[in-house]
């Protein structure tokens, strides 16, 4: 058996690279207590008869898009069409960090901004580079392919956000379908869905379709109040603060009322936790 790499998923074909070479194979089924390879996963196959023997243990997996073993999530977010979206962006952060996976922002449509919000914007980002994101716009392909050298990358953020427009930009060759609803292909009975890691000089990339949905269920509200990386080293009065009374000397409250925390995402960070009841 060989080691591989899982780069393809067109309904039960998987396609496995080893050593550079692409094999279409079939999957045992349950493997361990994995339901499913999915799209990242590092597999052992059979050559001989081209079936996915085993999947290595993930260094993590995500649900939407359903990918494992991701280095880092480009969330891609436009100004306009669709509107910037706080709550989804923080959101997005959330999820991709609990989940150990780098998050960088993609900003899109900066064209489609006026000056007056471009200057907003650059406030935002600030504010979220000084928690330790690394942020870009969608016209800085060479920065941004220097920043993903080596990584395994998903993409995520809304439907239109221009995600795929990005990777096309990031390999002129790939010519993705632009303004997609939906990945689906032969709509019907026999609805197929392809998840593909591209490669890309030196990194692999995966497209995948937009979303404004989800939810924070699988989570807990310890894991919420770690993945804002601003409210930690806060000493409150207690040691256990969730941040979400002001009566006890909660020092992360009193840095949104001075500004030092973005207003909004102390909101987000409200709404996340009251959407959770853990
Ligand atoms: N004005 C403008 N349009 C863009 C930009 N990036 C993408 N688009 C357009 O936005 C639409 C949706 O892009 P697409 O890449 O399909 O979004 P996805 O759903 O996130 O994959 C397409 O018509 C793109 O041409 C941008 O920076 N500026
Ligand atoms: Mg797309
Ligand atoms: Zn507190």
């Amino acid at each position: 058996m060989l080691e591989g790499a899982l780069v393809k998923i067109n309904s039960d074909t998987f396609t496995v690279k080893v050593n550079d070479k692409y094999y279409d194979c079939k999957s045992r089924g349950k493997i361990r207590n994995i339901s499913k390879p999915l799209v990242g996963d590092k597999v052992l196959v059979n050559l001989g008869d081209l079936i996915i023997e085993d999947i290595l243990p993930r260094k993590n997996a995500l649900d939407r898009p359903q990918v494992a073993n991701i280095d880092m999530a480009l969330v891609v977010t436009s100004l306009h069409q669709p509107d910037i979206n706080l709550t989804l962006l923080d959101k997005l952060l959330t999820i991709i960090t609990i989940n150990k996976i780098e998050p960088v922002i993609v900003l899109t449509k900066r064209d489609l901004a006026s000056k007056g919000e471009l200057k907003e914007i650059n406030k935002l980002i600030k504010y979220y580079e000084s928690i330790g994101l690394k942020v870009f716009n969608n016209d800085e392909i060479s920065k941004l392919k220097r920043y993903l050298k080596g990584k395994i990358v998903t993409v995520c953020g809304q439907t239109g956000a221009g995600k795929s427009s990005l990777i096309n930009k990031l390999d002129k060759n790939l010519n993705l379908k632009t303004d997609e609803i939906s990945f689906s292909l032969n709509r019907g009975k026999h609805t197929t869905r392809i998840v593909e890691l591209f490669t890309i000089d030196d990194f692999y990339i995966v497209d995948t379709p937009g979303f404004s949905q989800i939810d924070l269920d699988k989570y807990s509200k310890e894991d919420i109040k770690n993945s804002f990386k601003e409210f930690k080293d806060n000493d409150c009065y207690f040691n256990d603060c969730n941040h979400l009374n002001n009566t006890k000397g909660c020092k992360v409250i009193s840095k949104v009322k001075d500004g030092t925390i973005l207003k909004s995402r102390y909101d987000n960070y409200e709404i996340f936790m009251k959407e959770i009841n853990r």
